[in-house]
């Protein structure tokens, strides 16, 4: 890769490891970047190179654009790779890469901009033949305009910020009383989060799918889509579990929805790793909702069943060469890429499922981490490390692979009983349980299923639950003969010890004994 020697990794965490992973795999240095709090992190270790942006809080490090500039050029980076959350989506910051001379590893700044304003995204996507919800494409002049709009597309109506996405700045209205509130509501939250209280009305759907297709674009005029997510699994707008492929995607849905996300991204001049997200009807109609610019928290699941390794050849594209996927390109056609098994992705976040996911801090004291056939765990932490409120509570992420959706599964019941984390709760028994739950087992969710089915889940037993205490108990054991066999000067693990003894006794009687 000529061009790019050494990459700067403008990120934390997971993702920073899974970039510098494919640096390294591509034959390129990475230079690590870090905030105070962070400077013993996973990420930092694993890099070549690690520079300190500043305190803790994000504007002073990981939102930081002079610092991060400078921090490139001063360590002798060509490229820079945002990674997702952050600045992934900021177009000024793309922008400022390539005015400093160096690589954004995503697409053009105009095309973030294009997706980023949500009406322009409408307007480009009903020109290219993109099927949108009904609603407007330009923003509402006042409540008037709301009322008039909506009594047009029928209630319920949903008001959006242009500016938004993620679910801020998003009002319901059932009828026309409910307009002039909601719309007010609605103008300020966008304008207090975006700065911007741009708003535009859609057509409210019903228990829709969140679908989503993941696409790869490289400079030499290829589009590649690489079949779809099913993310309906999610709670406050944080997906928890993604899977590929989608129980209710048909090979002949796929390839509609495959032929709208490629002109989708050829409309704004796409390059790079970047995801159409639709909603899917319960009636089996789609409709585009918005693109997400940048690599995704869930890109592992489409990884595993299509073979490709999205942030290596993100960092080819970048470096101008062709993608290395082959198989179906439209317009022009070629051979549709097919998915091979199923993956499932379980988000292990630093939150208590049994306190409303209250996110949880604190020292990460013992971790036994899955592996073995199938499975994948891509981490930013490690035993010892402190979890505080400053950044996302993502831990990790545990990924299972299988023939079929049930031997995918099984593999991820089997991982995520092998997985033991002590020091704080985490997602990581509300996962277990969701593996037996009839409706999921069933594929029959949506973006509703776990406001209706949560309870439900929590309250019931996990099925490998006596596994499960023996594992916890097995660890506890094989740690305390750890502990035996250090010299008596090794104090601290002994301290470590008999807190998250009590955690994995907890942990134990909870899952196993009750
Ligand atoms: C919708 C919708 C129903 N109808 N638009 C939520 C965040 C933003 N990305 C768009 N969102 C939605 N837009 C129409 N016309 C329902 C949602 C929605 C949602 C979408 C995807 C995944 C999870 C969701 C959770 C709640 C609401």
């Amino acid at each position: 890769m000529s061009v790019i020697k050494r990459v700067l990794v403008a990120n934390r965490g997971e993702i920073a490891v899974r970039v510098i992973r494919a640096c390294h795999e591509e034959s390129l240095e990475a230079v690590a970047v870090y905030s105070e709090p962070d400077r013993l992190a996973l990420h930092v270790r694993h890099a070549d190179a690690a520079v300190r942006l500043g305190a803790a809080p994000s504007s002073e490090s990981y939102l930081n654009i002079p610092k991060l500039i400078a921090a490139a050029k001063d360590s002798g980076c060509q490229a820079v790779h945002p990674g997702y959350g952050f600045l992934s989506e900021r177009a000024a910051f793309a922008e400022a890469c390539v005015d400093a001379g160096l690589i954004f590893v995503g697409p053009p700044a105009s095309a973030i901009r294009a997706m980023g304003d949500k009406t322009e995204a409408r307007r480009r996507m009903q020109a290219a033949g993109v099927p949108v919800v009904p609603g407007t494409s330009t923003p509402l002049r006042d409540s008037n305009e709301a009322r008039k709009e909506a009594k047009r597309l029928g209630y319920p109506v949903l008001l959006k910020a242009a500016a938004g996405g993620g679910g801020k700045g998003m009002r319901l209205v059932g009828n026309d009383g409910e307009v002039e509130s909601a719309f007010q509501a609605a103008r300020r939250e966008a304008h207090k989060a975006f700065g911007d209280g741009s708003i535009y009305v859609e057509k409210h759907l019903e228990r829709p799918r969140h679908i989503e297709i993941q696409i790869l674009a490289d400079g030499h005029g290829r589009v590649v889509a690489l079949g779809e997510r099913e993310c309906s699994i999610q709670r406050r707008h944080q997906k928890l579990i993604e899977e590929s492929p989608s129980v209710a995607v048909s090979p002949a849905l796929r390839r509609r929805l495959s032929e709208a996300a490629v002109a989708a991204a050829g409309a704004v001049g796409y390059l790079s790793a970047g995801t159409i997200e639709f909603l899917l009807t319960p009636a089996g109609e789609f409709y585009f909702l918005e693109m997400n610019t940048r690599i995704q928290v869930e890109h592992p699941v489409t990884e595993l069943v299509y073979g490709v390794d999205l942030v290596r050849e993100q960092l080819r594209i970048a470096a101008g060469q062709a993608m290395r996927v082959h198989g179906a390109s439209w317009p022009g056609g070629g051979g549709q890429l097919h998915p091979r098994g199923h993956a499932i992705e379980c988000r292990i976040t630093a939150e208590d499922p049994f306190n409303d996911f209250l996110p949880a801090t604190g020292v990460l004291q013992y971790l036994r981490v899955p592996s073995g056939p199938g499975v994948r765990w891509d981490a930013g932490v490690e035993a010892g490390n402190e979890v505080t409120l400053f950044y996302d509570p993502l831990l990790a992420k545990l990924i299972a692979w299988g023939e079929t959706r049930e031997a995918a599964i099984q593999r991820m019941r089997r991982a995520l009983s092998e997985l033991v984390i002590v020091g704080l709760p985490t997602s990581q028994p509300f996962h277990l349980r969701v593996m037996d739950d009839a409706e999921f087992l069933k594929g029959d969710i949506d973006i509703t299923y776990l406001e209706r089915a949560g309870a439900r889940v929590l309250a019931a037993p996990p099925s490998p639950g006596l596994d499960r205490a023996l594992a916890v108990a097995a660890a506890l054991l094989a740690d305390q003969a750890h502990d035996r066999s250090l010299p008596s000067s090794v104090t601290v693990r002994s301290q470590q010890a008999s807190s998250w003894t009590q955690a994995a006794r907890l942990e134990a009687l909870r899952d196993g004994l009750e």
